[in-house]
């Protein structure tokens, strides 16, 4: 049987959706989803294998003028990731077209030098109409066969995206088994996880202001132990991590423990802790220990 095989990068401006579509493509949660814009920061890598298709889906962080290190970083992970592919899917927003479709996004799509597919996310958040002015004016930058309607939350149109990634990719052998879901260690989505309960619990610049780090990770007999460090950038921000009585990081730690085990599949003993690395965002030694820079 002839299978086709290759790595898509999802590509897209903050919040328009790419980890929910990574999620809903593999019909399981694997990369975080939050409200806020820039909740991803390094590349998540799911892997769909149908009877005839492997595609390799790097989900990546939103595509943005860096400000600072660390978003300078994240840039560099995008950047890595379109080499590293076959095909680029790039994802717009309809219900905040013109956000998602600025100049940053068509810069980066008129640039592309691989096969590209654009879905227009969100489908279930505009009306007829809205969509109908979206085509026209996405039909001035893509061919119209590469453009597909989703809603990566409902469901929408998924298997028709998945046809289309289908034929823009290349023949080939599979190039992991079958069953396998992704290559990274449970260590990343579980620190992944703390990260998503931060960005659900606390507002403003806090969960900009936070790395999560796995400092062991022990398989034991009965419960694993997990000790997983928070760090801030200031004093001041550890106080807000940890609340009053501590009962924020409790918090914290109750509903991350849940999403854990649920994702190992076996019973954990996270044992979470909340320390300062002053200005880590800005720093390369602080940004390669979290992951964020090779
Ligand atoms: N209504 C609706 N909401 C969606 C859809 N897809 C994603 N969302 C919501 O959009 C928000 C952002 O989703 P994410 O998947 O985190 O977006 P992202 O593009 O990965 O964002 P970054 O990682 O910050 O770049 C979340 O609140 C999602 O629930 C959709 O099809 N319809
Ligand atoms: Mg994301």
């Amino acid at each position: 049987m002839v299978t086709k095989s290759g790595y898509v990068a999802i590509l897209g401006r903050p919040n328009v959706g790419k980890s929910t579509l990574l999620n809903a493509l593999l019909g399981q949660k694997l990369s975080i989803v939050t409200a806020k814009p820039q909740t991803t920061r390094a590349r998540v890598v799911g892997i769909l294998t149908t009877d005839t298709l492997q595609a390799i889906f790097l989900d990546t962080p939103g595509l943005l003028d860096p400000k600072y290190r660390l978003q300078e970083a994240m840039v560099k992970q995008i950047e890595t990731c379109v080499k590293d592919s076959d095909l680029l899917l790039f994802m717009v927003d309809a219900s905040d077209f013109e956000f998602s479709f600025d100049e940053i996004l068509r810069e980066s799509l008129s640039r592309a030098k691989k096969p590209s597919i654009v879905a227009v996310n969100k489908i279930d958040c505009a009306d007829q109409e809205t969509l109908s002015i979206i085509n026209r004016e996405l039909g001035d930058h893509q061919h119209p066969d590469r453009i597909v309607f989703i809603s990566a939350l409902r469901g929408d149109n998924l298997d028709q995206l998945k046809v289309l990634i289908e034929q823009n990719l290349p023949i080939g052998p599979f190039l992991y088994p079958e069953d396998v879901l992704s290559i990274q260690p449970e260590r990343f989505f579980t620190a992944e996880m703390i990260r998503e309960e931060v960005f659900e619990k606390l507002r403003q610049e806090i969960p900009y202001s936070i790395a999560v780090k796995i400092d062991q990770f022990e398989e034991k007999e009965g419960k694993d132990y997990i000790r997983a460090i928070i760090y801030v950038e200031k004093e001041s921000q550890k106080g807000i991590v940890i609340g009053a009585g501590g009962a924020m990081l409790k918090k914290i730690g109750a509903s991350s423990r849940q999403k854990i085990e649920a994702f190992l599949d076996r019973p954990v003993y996270l044992d979470l802790w909340v320390k300062v690395r002053k200005n880590w965002r800005k720093k390369d030694s602080a940004l390669r220990e979290f992951g964020y820079l090779e």
